[in-house]
C-alpha cells in the first residue's frame, strides 16, 4: 500500500531530500551543455522558486505554465513550481498558439516560464486568450534571459511551501487524438505513487541508473521517465533537446545510459542505427504511448538482446498501470495491472466481461482519474473506475491485450476488425516501415479496411507490392481482415505526443 504523510511536497522529496541524504555531489542531469549535480540543481531550483514567489507574485495554488524543450532549466522550473506550492501546467513543445490559448483559458493560467525560442507561439496564445499576463522567458542553458537575470538577484535557498499530499500540483492535458485537449489533475502523492509503482516496482532501478528518452517533459510519460524516476531514485537523467534517433543513441553511448524510454515508432526507427553505436550500457528499454507490435519487440530483441517492456499509461492516470517485466513479458500483450491497480473489461452496458471477450478497459488505482471538467468526470469515472477509450481483452492467464482504440474499431460487412491487429500483421513484412489501418466508408460493406503504408528504404510502392502485402496479411490473420485498399505514403500524421492520428486518414476513397 502506498502511504504518505498528510503534509508532503513532491518537489522536496525529489530534490531537497536527495541533497539532504548526501547525494549533492552526484550528477543529477546530463544535457547538451554539460552536467548538473543534485546540489547545483537544488540551488537553481531555489532561485527560480524565489523568482516565482517574490518577483512574480505566485501564491500557493496558482497555475504556472511551463514550456520548452527537455533541458535542465525546464527541470529546475518544474521543481521550483512544486516547491512553491503552485500547480504546473505542462505543455508539449509541438503545440501551437490556438491549442495553448485553449489550455491557458481552461486552466486559467496567468504565470508562465517559457524558453525564449518558443516565445512567438506563446505571445500569440496570450493575445488570443486574454490570460498569460505574466510570462518570463529563459534562455535555456545559454544564460542571459530575463529569468536568469531575476535568478541572480535571488537567494540560493528557499523556504519550501508546506503542501498537503492531496493538493493539486500538476494539470496535465491529454494529447487529444481526436477532439480538444482535456485537463486532468494530479496531487503531490500521485507523483510519488508513479515513482513507487513504475520506477521501484516495474523497473527496479537503483542510484546507478541513467535514464534517457524522447518523450517531452510536458507529457507525463516523459515527466516520469526523465524527471521523477531518475531524481526520485537518485540516479541521473540525460536530457536531449532534439531526440532524433542518432541523438538518442549517441546520448546512450556518451553517458552510458542504462534505461531508454521511447515509443514503438521510435524503436522501429532506431533499429537500422543501433549497430553504429556502442550501447552495451543499456539494461532496460521501455515503450509506451501506443501498443508495441510483436514484430517490433522481436526485432529489437534480435538486434540488442533486450526485451522491451511495453506498458500502457495515460495522462488521466499519470503513468503506466499495466505492464510486465523480465520473464513475465509476453510480446503482443501489454501485461498485468501493476500493484495497486485493478483492471476490468466492460461490455457496452458497463458489465464485466469474462476472459477472451473484447470490451472497454476500465482502471481503478491510486493515481486518478480527476478531470477538471465536471461533465467528463461524470461520464468517464464511476466509483473510482476510469473508463479509458481502449478496447482490450484478457486471457485465462490474466494478461491484458490491446485490441484498438474504441474509435478505431472498423466494422466491415458485419465484422469487427481492430486496425492495430492488421497493422501488426503488416509490420511483420520486411518492406513495411510504418503503417496505419483505418476503416473508410464503403457503400456495400459500410466500411472497408484501408492501409496507409510507409516503406523501408530500398522498396518502391507498386500495384505488385500492394498485392503481395494483401496476400501476406491474409496468410497471417483471418482473411476477412486484409486491407482491400493500400496506399503508399512517405509519412503518417502524428499527434504532439507521437501517436498515429488515424482519424486524419479516415476520409472517403477517391473514386
Ligand atoms: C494509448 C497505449 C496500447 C491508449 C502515456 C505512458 O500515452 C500516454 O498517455 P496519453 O494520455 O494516451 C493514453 C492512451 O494511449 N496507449 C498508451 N500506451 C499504450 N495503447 N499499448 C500501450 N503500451 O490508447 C491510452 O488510453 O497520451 C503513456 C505514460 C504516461 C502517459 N501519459
Amino acid at each position: 500500500e502506498l502511504q504518505y504523510p498528510e503534509r508532503i511536497n513532491c518537489g522536496v522529496v525529489l530534490l531537497d531530500d536527495a541533497v539532504r541524504e548526501g547525494h549533492g555531489d552526484r550528477v543529477a542531469l546530463y544535457s547538451d551543455n554539460g552536467v548538473l549535480t543534485y546540489a547545483q540543481l537544488l540551488e537553481r531550483s531555489n532561485r527560480i522558486a524565489n523568482v516565482l514567489v517574490k518577483d512574480m507574485g505566485v501564491v500557493p495554488g496558482n497555475r504556472v505554465l511551463l514550456r520548452g524543450p527537455n533541458n535542465p532549466t525546464l527541470v529546475a522550473c518544474w521543481l521550483a513550481v512544486m516547491k512553491a506550492g503552485a500547480i504546473a501546467v505542462t505543455t508539449m513543445p509541438l503545440l501551437r498558439a490556438h491549442e495553448l490559448s485553449v489550455i491557458a483559458e481552461r486552466a486559467r493560467v496567468d504565470h508562465a516560464l517559457c524558453d525564449s525560442r518558443f516565445a512567438q507561439e506563446l505571445e500569440h496564445a496570450a493575445a488570443l486568450s486574454g490570460q498569460l499576463n505574466n510570462i518570463v522567458y529563459y534562455e535555456a542553458d545559454r544564460g542571459g534571459g530575463r529569468l536568469e537575470k531575476m535568478m541572480n538577484g535571488q537567494a540560493s535557498t528557499f523556504d519550501n511551501v508546506d503542501t498537503a499530499r492531496d493538493d493539486v500540483c500538476l494539470l496535465a492535458f491529454t494529447s487529444g487524438t481526436t477532439g480538444t485537449p482535456k485537463a486532468t489533475m494530479h496531487f503531490h502523492r500521485d507523483v510519488l505513487a508513479m515513482r513507487a509503482v513504475v520506477a521501484d516496482h516495474l523497473l527496479e532501478t537503483s542510484p546507478e541508473d541513467i535514464y534517457v528518452g524522447s518523450p517531452p517533459l510536458g507529457f507525463t510519460f516523459g515527466l516520469g521517465a526523465l524527471l521523477v524516476f531518475p531524481l526520485g531514485r537518485r540516479g541521473a537523467s540525460v536530457l536531449v533537446e532534439q531526440p532524433s534517433g542518432e541523438n538518442l543513441l549517441s546520448a546512450v553511448q556518451r553517458c552510458r545510459a542504462t534505461a531508454l524510454f521511447t515509443s514503438p515508432t521510435a524503436y522501429r526507427a532506431l533499429l537500422p542505427l543501433v549497430s553504429k553505436f556502442e550501447i552495451s550500457s543499456l539494461k532496460r528499454c521501455i515503450s509506451a504511448g501506443e501498443a508495441l507490435p510483436k514484430a517490433t519487440s522481436d526485432a529489437w530483441h534480435a538486434a540488442t538482446g533486450i526485451r522491451i517492456i511495453d506498458g500502457i499509461g495515460a495522462t488521466e492516470l499519470i503513468h503506466i498501470f499495466i505492464s510486465a517485466k523480465g520473464e513475465e513479458i509476453r510480446p503482443g500483450t501489454t501485461g498485468k495491472p501493476l500493484p495497486g491497480y485493478q483492471a476490468c473489461i466492460l461490455d457496452p452496458e458497463g458489465l464485466p466481461l469474462p476472459p477472451g471477450k473484447i470490451g472497454r478497459l476500465a482502471i481503478k488505482g491510486p493515481t486518478g482519474c480527476r478531470y477538471l471538467d465536471d461533465a467528463r468526470q461524470r461520464d468517464y469515472v464511476y466509483q473510482g473506475w476510469n473508463i479509458t477509450g481502449d478496447l482490450y481483452s484478457r486471457d485465462e492467464a490474466g494478461y491484458y491485450r490491446f485490441e484498438a482504440r474504441a474509435d478505431d474499431m472498423i466494422i466491415s460487412a458485419g465484422y469487427n476488425i481492430a486496425g492495430p491487429e492488421v497493422e501488426a500483421a503488416l509490420l511483420e513484412h520486411p518492406a513495411v516501415k510504418e503503417c496505419a489501418v483505418v476503416g473508410v466508408p464503403d457503400e456495400a460493406r459500410g466500411q472497408i479496411v484501408k492501409a496507409f503504408v510507409v516503406l523501408n528504404d530500398g522498396n518502391e510502392g507498386s500495384a505488385e507490392l500492394a498485392q503481395t502485402l494483401k496476400q501476406f496479411v491474409k496468410q497471417n490473420i483471418a482473411p476477412y481482415k486484409y486491407p482491400r485498399v493500400i496506399e503508399f505514403r512517405t509519412a503518417l500524421p502524428k499527434t504532439a505526443t507521437g501517436k498515429l492520428q488515424r482519424h486524419a486518414l479516415r476520409v472517403p476513397p477517391k473514386s
